[in-house]
Formats: C-alpha cells, sequence, structure tokens
C-alpha cells in the first residue's frame, strides 16, 4: 500500500509514521508513505496558499490552486484512478469497517486541510471520500490521516508480525478485549484471576470471552447487537442483563 498525504506540514507526517512499527513496516517495504507539501505547489511569490473568506467570516480559507496542483502531481505519478480521502469533521465518521474497504487499494491519497477548510471547489473536483474521526474539531486533518494511515496498515499483509496479528481478529468480534495481567502475581494486595494462573487452556478462553462480554455490556452495549454469541454465550449475556 502506498500512502501519499498532501499538506502543509510534512514533517508532522514523516514523524509521527516514522517510528515504532508503522516505521519499521516503511523500511521493509510493506508500506510506503509520500508526503507532498501543498505550499510547493503555491504560485504566489510568498509561497501564500490561503486567502480571506468571500463573504467575510473568521480565519482563512485555503485556496483551491494550490491544492488542485499538488493532487494532479501526485495523480500523475501514481498513473491511474485513486480515492482522494478529505479530513474534515463533515465527512463519513471513520471506523474499522471502512478501514478495511481502503485497505484493499494499492494507492491512497489524503488531503489535510488547515484554517478554517478548502475552498470548496477543489474538493468537488478531487475528493472522492471525506472522512472524520469523530465529532470534534481539530487545528488540521494531518492527525485524523495518520490515525487512519496507522489504522488501515495494521491490515495489510508484512506490517504485523505473525504474533501482532493474532488482535486484528478482536474487533471483528463487535466485542471490547478482555482484561490483561502479567506478573507479579499480588500488586497493591490485588491478585491475578486464579483461572489464570491454572493453565487451563478451554477455562481461560471461557472466561476471557465472558469477560469480554460484561465488558462490552458495561461500556459499550451498541456493539452488542452486532456480535456473533454462541448459545450459551447468549445466556451468559442473558443473566448478566437480568442482573443489571
Ligand atoms: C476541514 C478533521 C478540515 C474543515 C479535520 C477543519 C477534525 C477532523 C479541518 C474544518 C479537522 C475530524 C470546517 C473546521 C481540519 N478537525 N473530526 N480539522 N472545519 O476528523
Amino acid at each position: 500500500m502506498k500512502f501519499y498525504v498532501l499538506t502543509l506540514f510534512p514533517e508532522m507526517i514523516e514523524q509521527g509514521l516514522g517510528a515504532s512499527i508503522l516505521g519499521r513496516a516503511q523500511e521493509r517495504g510493506a508500506i510506503a508513505v509520500r508526503t507532498v507539501n501543498i505550499r510547493d505547489f503555491s504560485e504566489n511569490k510568498h509561497g501564500h496558499v490561503d486567502d480571506y473568506p468571500y463573504g467575510g467570516g473568521a480565519g482563512m480559507v485555503m485556496q483551491p490552486g494550490p491544492v488542485y496542483r499538488a493532487c494532479e502531481a501526485v495523480e500523475a505519478e501514481i498513473g491511474h484512478k485513486a480515492r482522494v480521502l478529505y479530513m474534515t469533521p463533515q465527512g463519513r465518521v471513520f471506523d474499522q469497517k471502512l478501514a478495511g474497504e481502503l485497505a484493499q487499494e494499492e494507492e491512497l491519497i489524503f488531503l489535510c486541510g488547515h484554517y478554517e477548510g478548502i475552498d470548496e471547489r477543489v474538493l468537488e473536483q478531487k475528493v472522492t471520500d471525506s472522512v472524520s474521526l469523530g465529532d470534534y474539531v481539530l487545528t488540521g486533518g494531518e492527525l485524523p490521516a495518520m490515525v487512519m494511515i496507522d489504522c488501515i496498515s495494521r491490515l495489510i499483509p508484512g506490517v504485523l508480525s505473525n504474533e501482532q496479528s493474532a488482535e486484528v481478529e478482536s474487533f471483528y468480534d463487535n466485542l471490547l478485549e478482555y482484561p490483561q495481567y502479567t506478573r507479579p502475581e499480588e500488586f497493591m494486595g490485588l491478585r491475578v484471576p486464579e483461572v489464570l494462573l491454572s493453565g487451563h487452556h478451554a477455562n481461560i478462553e471461557k472466561w476471557r470471552r465472558e469477560q469480554s462480554i460484561r465488558r462490552t455490556l458495561e461500556r459499550r452495549p451498541d456493539l452488542l447487537t452486532g456480535a456473533r454469541l454462541s448459545e450459551k454465550e447468549e445466556e451468559f449475556l442473558q443473566k448478566l442483563r437480568e442482573i443489571t
């Protein structure tokens, strides 16, 4: 997968995605991240890429020209159509399902806006998907783009090790993760649940599933409608619902 990021702050993207698992994935060639500085496509002698909003109002708006030319440059390099994702609070809310869909693409182009947004006309011309991370406003689209690239990358073969890959499954069940424990066996008087020390793998598996169900009911009951539970697990959930 090749990610292109159109931004006024390429260092932010390079720094953010250059460390840890995604940094190593780039070194291995499992993913590639190419930043494109929108400012390089300014035709203004000062390198300006923003101006006052027509009709008045607070803040500045990114001009269409530099964004259009930056996008054309990337499209020319790719040589075929690619999805252009615009990070905006007004977009479709990003989730694991959309991540899975986007992970099937060969290239993705991320457009990061700043100021009060980008001139609507270039968005009409170039954006295929407006995407939001949630109902809050940030200073720019860079952090949302990095979140999405992280989430999509871990679905791409060769990014996670085999050991890490097992965890990819968890969210697909629509259940939250069970609690984890490591040494010491007792911390501030709190013991690790006895079943985890038993070595009885079937019991451990059952306990973990039940913890996941309990936790999802308590914290994210909305997820449970999409969870695939066995008959026994449905009974367990019914019991929990009777108590609370
Ligand atoms: C476009 C995305 C970009 C328009 C971007 C702001 C939050 C998200 C930006 C605006 C962002 C998100 C209209 C404020 C940059 N903030 N929730 N900031 N407006 O995904």
